[in-house]
C-alpha cells in the first residue's frame, strides 16, 4: 500500500509544547520541507505518532515534521521474510500484518504499540526480545531517509546479507533523527516460535542471582528473554507475592521447549506465567518523570541490581527496576524527579555506562551533548551541517 499522493500540508499541533505540525505524506513532501528549512536556516523537530516525544534532550524548533503521514506496508516478502514500510507505520500494523503468516518482526520496545517503526528506529528502541534477537541495527537491512539539507538517500537493501558501500543503515539507526527524517525502511522477520511459554522463577536476593545467572547462561540454554523485575515490580504486574523474579520467555516446539523448562525446574522455585505480563512491563513507565539505563559486565548485574535499591531507598515516590539479564542492564524507572535520582545522574552524566532516556529538562544542563563532538558530531555535520535536525535546545547545548 503506498501512501496517498501529495505534498506538505500544514496544520496546528493539539498540546501545548507544539510547534505547527507538517504533514507530508510523500517521500518528496519530506524532502521539500527539510530542503526549505535548510535554506531558511530554521531547526525541525522530527515526529513519528508523538508518544515518546518528550523523552532525550529538548529540542529546538520553530515546527514539527510529522511523518505520521507516510504510513503503511510497501513491500512485503513472506517467503523471504523481509518487509518494507513507510516510517510512519505503527508498530501495531506490522505485527497484525505480519501475523497473518505466522511472521513478527522480533521487536518489542517498551511504550504504545501506536508508537511508528520509524521512531523504533532511530531511537534503537530494543526490549527484551533483544535478548534472542539483536537489537534494532541487527534487523534493518535497508532504509530511505532525507539529509538535514533535503538529499534522499537510499542505503541497505532487501536482502539479508548486503555490504556493499558505507554502512549508513546502522548510522541512521539510533541517531535520533539527528542525520535527518528516516522515511522508509526494509526490516528482517522472524518465524513466530510454535511454542511461546514464559516462567516466573523466585530469586531470593542478589546472592541468589548470581547462582541463578551462572545457571541460566550455561551455553545449553537458549531463551527468547531473560528479565529480571524486583519484587515489587513483580507483585503489581500479577506475577509475584513481593519476591524478585526473572521471567523466562521459552520458545520453540515441543521438544526443545519441554527439555529447556525441564532445566530450568530442575535447578530453580518457578511457574508458568500469563505471556500478557511482557506487553505490561513495556507500558510500565508511559508517565515516568525519570528512566534511565545502567549497564555493564553481566556478572556485575547483582551488586548495579543493589547500588540501584540503595538509591530507591532514599526516594519517597515509586522506583521500579527492571533488568536485560543476558545484557547486564539495569533500567530505573522513577515516578518522580528527585533529589537523590539527580544526584546519581548528575555523578555519572559522562559515563557511557548509564543513559538517560527520559528526565526533567533542566536535569539535561548536566548531560554533554552526544551528537554534538567528537565523530558522532562530525558525521552529523556531514549529513545535517546547518543542524535543522532535531537541534538541540541552546541552553542545553
Ligand atoms: C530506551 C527507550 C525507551 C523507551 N521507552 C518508552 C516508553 O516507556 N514509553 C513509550 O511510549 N515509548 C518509549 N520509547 C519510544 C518507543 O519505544 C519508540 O521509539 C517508538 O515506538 C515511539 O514511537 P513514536 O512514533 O510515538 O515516537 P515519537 O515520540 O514521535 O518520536 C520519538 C523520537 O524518534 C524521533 N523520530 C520519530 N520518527 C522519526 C523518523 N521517521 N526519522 C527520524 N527520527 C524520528 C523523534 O524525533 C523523537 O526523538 C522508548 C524509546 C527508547 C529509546
Amino acid at each position: 500500500m503506498a501512501p496517498g499522493a501529495g505534498g506538505a500540508g500544514n496544520v496546528m499541533a493539539p498540546d501545548a509544547v507544539s510547534t505547527p505540525l507538517l504533514l507530508p505524506d510523500t517521500t518528496a513532501g519530506v524532502r521539500e520541507i527539510v530542503g526549505g528549512a535548510f535554506a531558511a536556516r530554521e531547526p525541525l523537530r522530527i515526529q513519528g505518532a508523538g508518544t515518546w516525544r518528550q523523552a532525550g534532550p529538548p529540542v529546538c524548533s520553530l515546527r514539527t515534521l510529522s511523518l505520521a503521514g507516510l504510513a503503511g506496508i510497501i513491500e512485503y516478502v513472506p517467503g523471504d521474510l523481509t518487509l518494507t514500510a513507510w516510517s510512519g507505520t505503527t508498530l501495531a500494523e506490522l505485527s497484525h500484518a505480519t501475523a497473518a503468516h505466522g511472521q513478527w518482526l522480533g521487536l518489542d520496545p517498551a511504550g504504545a504499540r501506536h508508537g511508528t517503526i520509524g521512531a523504533t528506529i532511530a531511537t534503537a528502541s530494543a526490549g527484551p526480545l533483544a535478548h534472542a534477537f539483536g537489537t534494532p541495527r541487527d534487523l534493518v537491512l535497508g532504509l530511505e531517509c532525507v539529509t538535514g539539507y533535503g538529499e534522499v538517500v537510499h542505503a541497505g537493501g532487501r536482502v539479508v546479507k548486503n555490504v556493499a558501500g558505507f554502512d549508513l543503515v546502522r548510522l541512521n539507526t539510533g541517531a535520533w533523527g539527528t542525520l535527518g527524517p528516516v522515511t522508509a525502511l526494509t526490516l528482517r522477520l522472524r518465524a513466530v516460535p510454535v511454542h511461546d511459554v514464559t516462567l516466573a522463577i523466585r530469586v531470593d536476593g542478589e546472592a541468589h542471582l548470581a547462582t541463578l545467572l551462572a545457571i541460566l547462561r550455561a551455553p545449553t540454554m537458549s531463551f527468547l528473554a531473560m528479565e529480571w523485575v524486583d519484587g515489587d515490580t513483580a507483585r503489581r504486574l500479577g506475577v509475584g507475592d513481593g519476591t524478585d523474579i526473572v521471567l523466562v520467555r521459552l520458545g520453540g516446539n515441543d521438544a526443545f521447549v519441554r527439555g529447556q523448562r525441564a532445566a530450568i525446574e530442575n535447578a530453580a522455585s518457578c511457574a508458568p506465567t500469563d505471556p500478557a505480563v511482557w506487553a505490561a512491563l513495556a507500558t510500565r513507565d508511559a508517565l515516568a518523570a525519570v528512566v534511565a539505563r545502567f549497564s555493564g559486565p553481566v556478572s556485575g548485574l547483582p551488586s548495579r541490581i543493589g547500588m540501584l535499591r540503595a538509591l530507591r531507598s532514599r526516594c519517597q515516590g515509586s522506583i521500579v527496576l527492571h533488568a536485560t539479564v543476558g545484557r547486564g542492564i539495569v533500567r530505573l524507572i522513577a515516578d518522580e524527579a528527585e533529589a537523590p535520582v539527580r544526584d546519581v545522574l548528575s555523578a555519572t552524566a559522562a559515563d557511557e555506562r548509564v543513559i538517560v532516556e527520559r528526565q526533567p529538562d533542566a536535569w539535561w544542563d548536566d548531560a554533554p551533548d552526544a551528537f554534538a563532538t567528537g565523530l558522532a558530531g562530525r558525521v552529523r555535520a556531514a549529513f545535517d551541517p546547518a543542524h535543522i535536525c532535531n537541534r538541540r535546545q541552546a541552553a542545553h547545548a
